[in-house]
C-alpha cells in the first residue's frame, strides 16, 4: 500500500451533500461535467493518487533532482517521471483549464477537490503541471501573439513558473531590481537574478514559459512601477511553436530544502549568457496586478496541499493508533494483568486524533466553500458573455455582475484564510500524526516525518502568514469596508440563530455564537487601533501585533461553523435511512463539530482578551533586550 490514504467519502459529502455541486454539473458553462462523469473523474484519480502517482513520493525525496551548471539544466529522478506520466498520460491538466482550450468544464470546486488527491499524494506533480493552468491565465491577460503561445504551451505541454522573489526583495516585492529595456522590435530585454523559483527548470517538458516581473527603465519604485512579462526558455517557431534558439535565461543554483525535494527550487538568471527576451503581458504595464491573479491560484494550492497534507498524516495516524497495542485502558491502569489496548483507547490520542481530524475535515470544507465563490464566478463570467475575463471590472452588469462581484469579494476574504490558517495548523497537528506513532513517528519507515518537511514550505511561500494576516485585515477587510466580512459573519449568526438538527446542536449554536461575538469584538479592536494611528501613528502597531490573531481566530470561527453546518447535514442524514456503511461517517461529522465547539471555540474568548489588552510595550523593548 503506497504512503497516501485518500478520504473520498468526506470530498463528496462535501460536493454533493453540504454545497450541492450538483445543482450546476451538467449546466451552463459546466455542461460537459455531468454528475456521473464527476464521481468518475474522482474515483479515478483517487485510484490514481493511491497508486502510480504516489509511488514516488519518498523516493524523489530522497534522491531529489539534480543540477548541471554547465548547461544549466536539471534532471528530475526517474521513479517522480512516471509518477508524473501516470497524470500526464490520463490529461489531468484539462481539469484546471477553461473549455475553449480544451478543459473538462469542470468547476472549480470540482478542479480543487481533485487537487486535493493530486496534491495529498506527490505534490511536486502538482507544480509541474502548472503549465496549462497559467497558459489559461496568459490567454486571459495576453495579446494574440501570446494568446497564441498560450495555445502552444498548452497544446506542446510546456512548464511555466511565476517569477518574482529576488535575494532583497522576498515578502516586499515591490524592491524587485530586475530591469527590463524596451527593444525597436516590440520586445524586451530582461536583465537580473531571481531567486527560490518552483520549477526554474526540468527535463520533462520541451520548453517552459516564465511569467516574469520587472521593471522597465524610468518606471517608479514599489509593486506599481513591475511590469509583467512572458519569457520563454527556447524562442519558439512563430508558425508551429516548436522550440527554436535558446534564449538568456537560465538557471544557475538549485536550493537543498528540508522538504519538498522533488520541486526543483531554483536561482534564475536573465541575460547574463545571452538577452533574455521577454514580452510585456497585455502590451500593458500593470504587472503587479496581473501577477495576482496567477497568485490567487497559487496561494489557494499552497492551502489545499496543506490539508491534503493534514488530511492523509491524519489518517496514517489513525491505521496506526487502531492496531499499536500499548497499556492498559486508564480505567484498569492500576491492575497490572489487565489487558493490554489499542491506543486508540487512550484519551489523549484520542485528543490529538480528534483535533486532527475536525481540522482536516473543517480545512476542506473551507477549501470548498470558498471555491464555491469561484463556481459563481465562473458562472456569471459565462452569463456575462465574457469568458475566461475577472469579474471585477470588466463591466458584468445585471445579476449576473452582482452576484460575481459578492462571490469574487468572499472569495478574496476567504483566500488568506486557506493560505494562512490551512498552512500553520496543518504544520502544527502534523507534529500530532508523528506523535500518535511514538518513536516510530521519527523514522523514515512512516511517511509522517516526509509530511511534515513537505508541508512547511506552506507557511512560507506564496506570502507567509505574516503577510496573509496583513492581508485579511487591511485589504481583504478594511479596503472591503467590511462588505465581505459582514455577509460572512451574517450568515454565521443565522446559522447559530437556527434550529435546524432538533436541538441537537443547541449547546453548539450557543457556542458558535459566542465566538461570533468575541471575533466581531476583535475586528472592532483592530479597527479602532487603525482608526487611533490617524492621532497617534504607532497604534498601528498594535495591528501588526494582532493581525496574525485576527486571522487564525476568523479561521477557526469559519471552521468551526462549516463543521457545523456539516453536522446538521449529517443528522438529518441519519434521521433517514443511510446506508449501513455510511452511519459511523455521518456519526464523525457530528463528533467532530461537537468537539471543536467545545474545544477550539472557547479559545477565542482568550484571544479577545489579549486583543483587547495590546498595549505598545513589545515594540518599546529594546532590540538588545531580545
Ligand atoms: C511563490 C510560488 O512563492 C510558490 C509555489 C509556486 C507553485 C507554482 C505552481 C502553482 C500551480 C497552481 C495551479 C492551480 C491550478 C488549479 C486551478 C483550479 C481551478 N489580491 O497592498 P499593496 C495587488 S511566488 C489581489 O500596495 P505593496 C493589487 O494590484 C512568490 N491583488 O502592496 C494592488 O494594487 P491596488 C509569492 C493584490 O505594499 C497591488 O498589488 N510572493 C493583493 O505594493 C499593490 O498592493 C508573494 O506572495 C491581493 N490579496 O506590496 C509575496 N494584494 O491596491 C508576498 C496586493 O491598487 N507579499 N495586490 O489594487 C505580498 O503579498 C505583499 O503584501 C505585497 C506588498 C507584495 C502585495
Ligand atoms: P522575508 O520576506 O525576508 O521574510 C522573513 C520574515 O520576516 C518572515 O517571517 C516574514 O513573515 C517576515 N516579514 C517580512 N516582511 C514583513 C512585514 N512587512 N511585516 C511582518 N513580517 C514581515 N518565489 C517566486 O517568485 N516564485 C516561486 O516559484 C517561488 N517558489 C518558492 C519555493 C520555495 C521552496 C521557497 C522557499 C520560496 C519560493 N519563493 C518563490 C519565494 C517565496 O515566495 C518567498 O520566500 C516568500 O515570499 C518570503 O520571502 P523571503 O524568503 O525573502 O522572506
Amino acid at each position: 500500500m503506497g504512503h497516501y490514504r485518500s478520504n473520498l467519502r468526506d470530498i463528496e459529502f462535501n460536493l454533493f451533500e453540504t454545497l450541492g455541486v450538483d445543482r450546476i454539473l451538467g449546466t451552463g458553462p459546466f455542461a460537459d461535467m455531468d454528475r456521473d462523469t464527476a464521481h468518475e473523474v474522482l474515483a479515478e484519480l483517487e485510484r490514481l493518487a493511491t497508486g502510480p502517482l504516489g509511488e514516488s513520493f519518498a523516493d524523489a525525496d530522497r534522491n531529489p533532482p539534480e543540477f548541471d551548471p554547465a548547461t544549466g539544466s536539471v534532471r528530475l529522478p526517474e521513479s517522480f517521471k512516471k509518477s508524473f506520466a501516470s497524470l500526464q498520460d490520463g490529461e489531468w491538466w484539462r481539469l484546471f483549464v477553461p473549455a475553449h482550450l480544451g478543459g473538462l468544464g469542470a468547476p472549480p470546486t470540482l478542479a480543487w477537490a481533485a487537487s486535493e488527491l493530486i496534491l495529498g499524494s506527490n505534490p511536486a506533480v502538482f507544480m509541474y503541471m502548472a503549465g496549462p493552468t497559467f497558459a489559461g491565465i496568459l490567454d486571459r491577460l495576453g495579446t494574440d501573439w501570446q494568446k497564441k503561445l498560450a495555445g502552444w504551451a498548452i497544446e506542446r505541454q510546456w512548464g511555466a513558473t511565476m517569477v518574482l522573489t529576488e535575494p532583497d526583495a522576498g515578502s516586499d516585492v515591490g524592491a524587485g531590481r530586475t530591469k527590463a529595456i524596451p527593444q525597436p522590435d516590440g520586445t524586451w530585454h530582461i536583465e537580473g537574478v531571481k531567486r527560490f523559483i518552483t520549477s526554474g527548470d526540468w527535463d520533462v517538458p520541451e520548453n517552459i514559459f516564465h511569467m516574469v516581473l520587472a521593471r522597465p527603465e524610468g518606471h517608479g519604485p514599489g509593486t506599481k512601477g513591475l511590469s509583467m512579462f512572458v519569457v520563454p526558455k527556447y524562442m519558439p517557431d512563430p508558425n508551429t511553436g516548436a522550440p527554436g534558439s535558446r534564449n538568456g535565461v537560465y538557471v544557475t543554483g538549485l536550493e537543498h530544502k528540508m522538504g519538498l525535494k522533488a520541486s526543483a527550487t531554483c536561482e534564475l538568471r536573465f541575460g547574463e549568457r545571452a538577452p533574455a527576451v521577454g514580452w510585456l503581458v497585455g502590451d500593458v504595464h500593470d504587472g503587479i496586478a496581473q501577477m495576482f491573479q496567477v497568485i490567487e491560484h497559487a496561494r489557494m494550492m499552497v492551502g489545499t496541499k496543506a490539508i491534503a497534507t493534514l488530511s492523509t498524516g491524519y489518517l496514517n495516524a489513525l491505521d496506526f493508533a487502531r492496531t499499536r497495542v500499548q497499556g492498559a485502558d486508564l480505567p484498569h491502569a492500576a491492575d497490572k494483568t489487565a489487558p493490554r489496548v489499542t491506543i486508540i483507547n487512550h484519551p489523549d490520542v484520542r485528543r490529538m486524533l480528534m483535533a486532527q481530524k475536525a481540522y482536516a475535515e473543517g480545512m476542506r470544507a473551507l477549501v470548498l466553500y470558498t471555491a464555491s465563490f469561484q463556481d459563481t464566478v465562473a458562472i456569471a463570467e459565462a452569463e456575462g458573455g465574457i469568458p475566461g475575463t475577472h469579474p471585477r471590472g470588466t463591466g458584468l452588469s445585471g445579476d449576473a455582475g452582482a452576484d460575481a462581484e459578492r462571490a469574487a469579494r468572499m472569495n478574496d476574504l476567504l483566500l488568506p484564510i486557506v493560505k494562512g490558517v490551512g498552512s500553520e495548523r496543518s504544520y502544527e497537528l502534523l507534529a500530532s500524526s508523528l506523535q500518535i506513532f511514538g518513536g516510530s513517528g521519527y523514522l523514515q519507515d512512516y511517511p509522517v516525518e516526509q509530511y511534515i518537511r513537505d508541508a512547511k514550505i506552506d507557511t512560507l511561500y506564496e506570502g507567509t502568514t505574516s503577510i496573509q494576516g496583513q492581508d485579511l485585515f487591511f485589504r481583504k477587510i478594511v479596503r472591503d469596508k467590511g462588505q465581505a466580512l459582514t455577509a460572512l459573519l451574517i450568515d454565521i449568526q443565522t446559522f447559530a440563530k437556527g434550529d435546524a438538527g432538533n436541538g441537537a446542536l443547541a449547546r453548539e449554536r450557543d457556542q458558535l455564537a459566542t465566538a461570533l461575538e468575541d471575533v466581531q469584538s476583535m475586528v472592532g479592536g483592530m479597527v479602532g487601533f487603525l482608526t487611533g494611528a490617524a492621532d497617534e501613528r504607532r497604534d498601528v502597531y498594535k495591528v501588526g501585533l494582532n493581525s496574525t490573531r485576527l486571522l487564525m481566530s476568523l479561521g477557526d470561527l469559519v471552521i468551526g461553523w462549516l463543521l457545523l453546518r456539516g453536522a446538521e447535514v449529517a443528522l438529518a442524514a441519519l434521521a433517514g435511512q443511510p446506508a449501513a456503511r455510511d452511519v459511523s461517517f455521518y456519526q464523525g461529522k457530528i463528533a467532530a463539530a461537537k468537539w471543536f465547539a467545545a474545544n477550539v471555540l472557547p479559545e477565542l474568548r482568550a484571544r479577545r482578551v489579549m486583543l483587547e489588552a495590546t498595549t505598545l510595550d513589545l515594540m518599546d523593548v529594546p532590540e538588545d533586550a531580545f
